[in-house]
């Protein structure tokens, strides 16, 4: 499978200008429902991206997923290992309280890393990509997509892009 991708996809995303980014195995369990998940360490994705060997190799940094792996410091490592390179397709901004196999979601502000240092080692590794909201807490009376826990999470974020330009 590895060797098909790199092989057939790959080159014709690099012909296109296309980056193919992966999202981790969240959560970052080694079996979930009897399947084994693979992409869910810093190593890992490092492994990945030697076998892809590629610039249209990407991952979706879903600061959650690490969040849960190590808390700031499994964060902190893939933005340091992923930025600098350019192979971040872009970030799901969110965080979790705790680390597998105990965790809860979050707003972003009250779980295990500080968004303004993650918004500033984004900043400083030169990542230009968008940030993006994830799955974000429930709200009682909230709609279905989650508008008002959302709209936490966009107006957090837009705060971090101030405070850090
Ligand atoms: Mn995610």
């Amino acid at each position: 499978m590895a060797q098909r991708v790199r092989k057939a996809v790959l080159p014709v995303a690099e012909q296109h200008g296309v980056m193919l980014a992966v999202h981790p195995s969240d959560p970052p369990v080694p079996m979930l429902g009897g399947i084994a998940r693979i992409l869910r360490s810093p190593d890992a994705f490092r492994r990945a991206m030697a076998l892809a060997d590629s610039p249209a190799w990407g991952l979706i940094l879903c600061l959650g997923t690490f969040s849960e792996l190590g808390g700031a410091t499994s964060v902190m490592e893939m933005i340091d290992t992923f930025g600098p390179a350019g192979n971040i397709g872009y970030v799901h901004f969110r965080d979790v309280q705790g680390t597998v196999p105990r965790f809860n979601e979050c707003f972003l502000g009250d779980g295990n890393y500080d968004p303004i240092a993650v918004m500033e080692k984004l900043r400083a590794v030169g990542y230009k990509g968008f940030v993006m909201e994830d799955h974000v807490p429930i709200l009682a009376g909230d709609s279905p997509f989650q508008d008002r826990s959302r709209s936490h999470a966009m107006g957090y974020m837009q705060a971090l892009l101030r405070a850090t330009a």
